[in-house]
């Protein structure tokens, strides 16, 4: 499908001033509580520096205005040439998040869990009967092991992993490892390459062919779309390839509507025809490559392009067209959205993938690359995250494995004890499981767990195996319906941090602008205020330090590394504005020195095969379907997962859920356009809205995931919790099939 034209969505990057009337009429009133942060800027605002702590590509470098100790609104950054001054929907309203009527206020418990009877604590109640409760747990099981701590993406600022440190400090505990998000890809990039780099965003306008595969950038990162204009209109072309006519897909010069999970065959037809053409680039290959040859030979045996074209559901003529096209502009890139890999086959797809951008060429080159991410300026010491374990503590027998893609050194250092992993993916299924010892205490930090994780009715009964439920949070959202404690925590502006991002190459210091709202801790107090009680009750049962500066402890995590890749001669620095890295060229590999054991690329990974996969970047099945429908829950434009739509301002924009529904389904089943209907599979059953558009596919169900406030709305009533096929090399747990679920629709 060809569309022709795009509009712009510049206009959303502007940056709005919904308080401007207030600016000019402002006197001056500095904060008394900066920290020591804050300048005095025009109109009298004193203004702070932030980052969008949220796990968003885009983590934009933002400027807070304060005025009476109030935050009167935000801007993005004008220094960084990423953010540019612009934030999007979610950035502009976090002044409406701070301020919500609906954020937990103080410490609570709730008298039975889902009834909602919620009796307030002091602080000292709520700590106090957290820390008896982690003491008994020891004495009952000589360990900590019964304590568990899920977290995950809620604040990615360096600091916040003192969640992780607080835990350490109390001993061996269970960790929820893994990531929900991009596990199968960051595996499949480490077999082929050795790690995970990626090019400067900002260098696509030197692209001169661009997919964006399964990713969609233009409601999941508003500001790299800027770049990608920039190269069309220096003539590149774009190509979206989604099972969705999404936003994104309306920018494009073509868009193939491909069958999810069949990624892997499609790219693969492309890889043959480049072969037969003879468009391949020899040269490369032969300098940087091994195996190049098994991989021709597996494409003459296994792969036609008639074949790609019968599995993807994409005509041949159009697989031939893209793969001449796509081999002889240079530079060509791909990005490969995390969205693709969330299938049983999705490391699979982006080995192949990868192997296309490879074989053409394309790696190492300015504009070129395959791009999915980095951790390349995350360096930090992570001294908030390591901390020591008490003395004499007891805990799993054997080697700890890594914790998730984020797995910097954590200080525990060596012992013949360490932390039990469990799988985060499949989280209801560990704690079920979980024996010698049971998972008796559940630590909720950054994560919503009813709302995120898999397969919620199971979720439901784990929690009932659960003795104590304790969630920080900032809102009443679904897993605080059903926890014991809750401890109300801060936001952005509230406390002190840094934040690096896994997309662009900017740096950003997070200042403190106001004083903590109503009762609302820091993660990094609330493990000091618990250090401080459990070693009133047992001397020397947590090591975590028991009084915490934010501020200092943000800049502990710098360390000359960090200055000398962002050019900076202080921290400080960073309070003039966000930095970038001094990246020696916009491409990843561009020395072509990769970190696999041959230091080559390897089309052929001998590693791959040792993890239990194809050495090739080979074919894989996808999921068998188990209901009619395909059922996709990406994610929103108003939302960053649970968090945002819950806002009344969102609400406004979009009040409700809704099923996404091809006319001639929805016909077979009576279904008219704005019908309630029943989404429903083995899992269970949501109750929402149909919407009709052929921008899904007929045998295609789709819903955005987000938690609204006040509806029962909750997408993972239908999501089990499948694996993907990798992630477990690098991440600790492998991946999971989010977007391999089957349903059928009916009216209610
Ligand atoms: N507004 C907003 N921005 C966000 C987020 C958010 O929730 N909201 N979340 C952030 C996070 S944590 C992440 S991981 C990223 C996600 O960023 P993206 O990966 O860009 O977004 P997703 O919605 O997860 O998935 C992208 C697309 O994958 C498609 N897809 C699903 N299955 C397949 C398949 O088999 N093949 C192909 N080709 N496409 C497929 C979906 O239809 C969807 O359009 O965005 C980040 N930014
Ligand atoms: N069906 C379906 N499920 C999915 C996905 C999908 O596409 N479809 N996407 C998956 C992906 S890509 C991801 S990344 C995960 C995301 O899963 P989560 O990380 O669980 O996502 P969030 O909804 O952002 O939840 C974060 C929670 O942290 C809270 N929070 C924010 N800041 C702080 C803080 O400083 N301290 C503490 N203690 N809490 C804080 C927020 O209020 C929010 O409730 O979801 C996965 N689940
Ligand atoms: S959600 Fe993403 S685009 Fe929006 S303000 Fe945060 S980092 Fe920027
Ligand atoms: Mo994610």
């Amino acid at each position: 499908m060809t569309k022709p034209g795009r509009p712009r969505i510049q206009r959303a990057l502007t940056p709005a001033r919904p308080h401007q009337a207030v600016a000019d009429a402002a006197q001056d009133s500095p904060s008394e509580f900066g920290g020591g942060g804050g300048q005095i800027g025009k109109n009298g605002y004193q203004t702070f520096r932030h980052a969008c702590p949220r796990n968003c590509y885009d983590t934009c470098s933002m400027v807070s205005y304060v005025k009476d100790g109030v935050v009167q609104f935000v801007e993005g950054a004008s220094e960084s040439t990423f953010t540019r001054g612009g934030l999007c929907v979610k950035g502009y309203s976090y002044v409406r998040q701070t301020y919500s009527p609906d954020r937990i206020k103080y410490p609570m418990e709730q008298q039975g869990r889902g009834s909602g009877k919620w009796k307030r604590l002091s602080w000292d109640q709520a700590i106090d009967k957290i820390a008896r409760k982690i003491l008994d747990i020891k004495q009952r099981d000589n360990s900590l092991l019964g304590l568990a701590l899920t977290k995950y993406s809620g604040n990615f600022g360096i600091t916040n992993y003192g969640v992780e440190g607080m835990m350490s400090s109390l001993g061996y505990t269970t960790r929820m490892v893994g990531t929900p998000c991009w596990a199968a890809g960051i595996d499949a990039q480490n077999f082929d390459m050795g790690s995970m780099l990626c090019n400067d965003p900002e260098d696509l306008p030197q692209a001169r062919y661009i997919i964006l595969w399964g990713a969609n950038p233009a409601w999941c990162s508003v500001h790299s779309m800027r770049f990608i204009f920039a190269a069309q209109d220096a003539g590149a072309k774009l190509l979206v390839i989604d099972p969705v006519f999404t936003q994104t897909a309306a920018k494009a010069d073509e868009y193939l509507q491909v069958i999810p999970g069949e990624d892997g065959a499609l790219a693969l037809g492309m890889c043959r025809h480049i072969l037969d053409q003879g468009l391949h680039d020899k040269e490369w290959i032969a300098s940087h490559a091994l195996g190049f040859d098994d991989f021709a030979a597996y494409l003459r045996a296994n792969v036609t392009v008639e074949w790609a074209a019968q599995s993807s559901g994409v005509p041949a003529s159009q697989i031939r067209m893209i793969a001449e096209e796509f081999a002889r502009a240079r530079p060509a890139t791909i990005w490969i959205g995390t969205g693709m890999q969330r299938h049983v086959n999705g490391g699979s797809s982006v080995r192949i993938l990868d192997a296309l951008v490879a074989m053409t060429g394309n790696i190492g080159k300015p504009g070129g690359g395959v791009r999915y991410g980095h951790l390349h300026t995350w360096g930090f010491n992570f001294h908030a995250m390591s901390q020591k374990p008490p003395k004499d503590s007891k805990g799993w027998r054997g080697p700890s494995g890594p914790k998730g893609e984020f797995d910097f050194a954590d200080g525990s250092g060596q012992s013949e004890y360490s932390d039990r992993a469990l799988n985060i993916n499949k989280t209801a299924q560990e704690i079920l499981d979980a024996t010698d010892p049971p998972i008796r205490m559940l630590w909720v930090a950054c994560k919503n767990v009813l709302s995120q994780d898999f397969d919620r009715p199971k979720m439901l009964k784990a929690f009932d195996k659960l003795e104590l439920i304790v969630v920080a949070e900032q809102f009443f959202n679904q897993t605080v319906e059903q926890a014991d404690i809750v401890l109300p925590v801060t936001t952005l502006f509230e406390e002190w941090t840094v934040n690096a991002s896994f997309w662009h190459y900017w740096l950003s210091i997070n200042e403190q602008a106001i004083k903590p709202l109503h009762e609302a801790r820091s993660d990094l107090q609330i493990a000091a205020a618990l250090s401080k009680r459990m070693n009133e009750l047992a001397p020397g049962s947590c090591t975590f330090a028991t009084e915490i500066d934010s501020k200092e402890w943000t800049i502990r995590e710098f360390n000359q590394n960090i200055y000398d890749l962002f050019g900076l001669s202080s921290w400080e620095d960073l309070r003039k504005g966000p930095a970038k890295a001094k990246l020696t060229s916009s491409a990843a590999w561009a020395d072509h020195r990769f970190a696999t054991p041959s230091g080559k690329y390897e089309f052929h990974s001998e590693l791959c095969a040792e993890n239990g996969h194809d050495a090739l970047p080979a074919y894989k099945e996808g999921r068998k379907p188990y209901d009619k429908f395909r059922l996709l829950t990406p994610h929103s434009k108003f939302a960053i997962h649970s968090q945002f739509q819950n806002l009344d301002w969102m609400a406004e924009f979009n009040p409700a859920p809704c099923v996404y529904i091809h006319p001639s389904a929805a016909t077979e089943r009576n279904i008219a356009d704005g019908d309630p209907v029943r989404v429903f599979n083995k899992v269970g059953e949501v109750r929402l809205t149909a919407r009709l558009t052929t921008n899904v596919p007929p045998d295609t169900l789709l819903m955005y995931e987000a938690w609204y406030k006040g509806l029962d709305f909750n997408c993972q009533n239908l999501v089990d919790d499948t694996a993907a096929d990798m992630g477990a090399y690098k991440t600790g747990a492998p991946g999971v099939a989010i977007h391999d679920q089957f349903a059928d629709v009916a009216r209610a």
